[in-house]
């Protein structure tokens, strides 16, 4: 009611002063407003008092609006410079003065603003820093707790915590990074986001399996072998992880690995850098004879005259190669000359020492006789060479003294009848080193190595005499160098005489080649089936 009586006085001042048909800044004092107080910040349901300090000059009524411009209805029904409001939201209050003489609409009255501001200030947060964590051993996550954000408000005694991102505390953390994502508001909506990652660290090597040692011969006519393995495969604690595996030494399978030791190493590697190595060693042997190719020379001595007649073996030898060692001539041995007359026989002269064998075992001299019932004598020149790795190739070269020159002058070859040994070749670790090979041929006077029966059948007896304490294999080859039976392995002692007896069982109808080898020596000898 009063208001409305001021409004209608207001309106009767208004009117009344607009019959004076003119704005009133001359003769009418208006309302100045010199300070404010009460605008801020403040918290829901907080009661402000907002006041002005004026003179309402010749207004009557101070008037509030909730609002920033002073239009519409007040808020107040009474003149006051002070209003007690509630803050619910942000609002500008404003007030003026009017009344009097002075036109509402006055463009001299000044309308003052009060800004009454609802808390715009978010919580203040306690977010945890970011974690970093092993991954737990033979799994891909860590088990991870925290704590969950807490927050201070200016307004709110409890704010509100959402999750918005990421895991709970407790959960199985996954390797890598975990954003954690959280809201925290207070009751006004003013929100501060709090942020955090947890970081799950794989320390763990994957396991890598390589294959076991391989052992392989030589691929013929070459000093290696082709050799193919299994990729060593590798698991990691994290099974979905691509494991990278890499050969790091070593050779590719399918490559030709040399004759000796090759070391092959592969290195797994995990997304993370972890990595761990496995080895395995190649062994390829050189099992490979070397092959002496004689030239195709009749050697026919015309006339039996009791005279030596020598025989360089040098210039009956086309060639000598290995698939390994780079040999020559010079590296050929005489092993044995044998004759299939005996040394003394009948109408042969009455001679000795017929098959004399220079100390180098290069050079052979044989007397030219024969026995006159015979038809026609042969000398058999057995030549050896070794490789570096003790495998002997072997060689034969004939020497004939003919019956005659008529109708038996093509002696046949009736087989050994006496022998004169040549060479042995000595094996040896170190000593020889400087010469690449490790084995040198050494003159034999005495045989260390004899069999009996030879030609044998099903069994024959080896009697062995070491020069030095030795461990030795003792192995029966094709005359081709397959190995065909392993006969005896074992510690032998110098000068002390074995005698051993093997049975064979079924073999062909040929030559082979029976060799004790050790670390000191390598003596060998032709055996023949029959
Ligand atoms: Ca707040
Ligand atoms: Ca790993
Ligand atoms: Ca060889
Ligand atoms: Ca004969």
């Amino acid at each position: 009611m009063k208001n409305n009586l001021l409004l209608a006085i207001g309106v009767l001042m208004i009117n009344s002063l607009s019959a004076f048909g003119q704005g009133n800044s001359n003769n009418c004092d208006l309302p100045e407003i010199s300070d404010t107080s009460g605008g801020g910040v403040y918290c829901t349901d907080e009661e402000v008092t907002l006041t002005i300090t004026g003179e309402l000059g010749d207004g009557t009524d101070w008037e509030w609006y909730a609002n920033g411009d002073c239009e519409g209805d007040p808020i107040n029904n009474e003149s006051t410079t002070s209003i007690t409001v509630t803050v619910t939201e942000s609002i500008i209050y404003s007030a003026r003065g009017v009344g009097g003489c002075v036109d509402e609409v006055d463009e001299g009255v000044e309308c003052v603003q009060i800004e009454v501001i609802l808390d715009d200030a978010p919580p203040e947060v306690d977010c945890p820093e970011n974690m970093e964590v092993e991954a737990i051993v033979d799994e891909c996550f860590a088990v991870v707790d925290f704590d969950l954000p807490t927050g201070i408000d200016n307004c709110s005694e409890e704010v509100m915590v959402e999750q918005i991102d990421g895991l709970e505390s407790g959960d199985q953390f996954p390797v890598g990074m975990t954003t954690q994502k959280y809201s925290v508001t207070d009751e006004n909506g003013n929100e501060t986001i709090c942020e955090f990652t947890i970081t799950v660290l794989d320390t763990q090597a994957p396991e890598i399996t390589c294959p076991e040692d391989i052992e392989v011969n030589n691929d013929p006519g070459i000093c290696g072998a082709v050799v193919s393995y299994n990729i060593p495969e590798a698991t990691d604690n994290c099974e979905d992880s691509e494991v990278d595996i890499t050969l790091t030494d070593g050779l590719n399978s399918n490559e030709t690995f040399p004759v000796g030791t090759t070391t092959v190493t592969y290195t797994a590697t995990d997304p993370s850098g972890n990595s761990s190595s496995c080895s395995f060693n190649v062994m390829v042997n050189d099992v490979e004879p070397p092959k002496i190719i004689v030239k195709n020379i009749k050697n026919s001595k015309w006339p039996p005259n009791h005279k030596y007649f020598d025989m360089d073996i040098t210039e009956f030898i086309e060639s000598v190669t290995d698939n390994c060692t780079l040999l020559s001539t010079e590296d050929i041995i005489i092993d044995d000359v044998s004759s299939d007359e005996p040394q003394n026989g009948s109408g042969d002269g009455n001679t000795e020492d017929d098959i004399v064998i220079s100390e180098d075992c290069k050079t052979v001299h044989l007397l030219s006789e024969r026995q006159g019932s015979g038809n026609g004598r042969v000398y058999t020149v057995n030549l050896a060479v070794v490789d570096e790795y003790g495998n002997i190739g072997l060689a034969e070269i004939k020497a004939e003294v003919p019956h005659d020159k008529g109708k038996k002058g093509n002696p046949i070859d009736d087989g050994p009848v006496y022998t004169v040994n040549g060479c042995d070749i000595e094996t040896s670790d170190e000593e020889n080193g400087e010469e690449g090979q490790n084995s040198r041929i050494v003159n034999s006077n005495t045989r260390t190595l004899e069999t009996y029966p030879n030609p044998f059948s099903t069994s024959f007896q080896i009697i062995y005499k070491p020069d030095s304490d030795d461990n030795v294999t003792v192995d029966l080859y094709s005359f081709t160098g397959a190995k065909i039976k392993r006969l005896y392995k074992g510690f032998v002692r110098a000068e002390k005489e074995y005698s051993w007896t093997f049975d064979t069982g079924n073999l062909n109808d040929e030559l082979y080649l029976l060799i004790v080898n050790g670390k000191n020596s390598c003596v060998f000898k032709r055996i023949v089936h029959k």
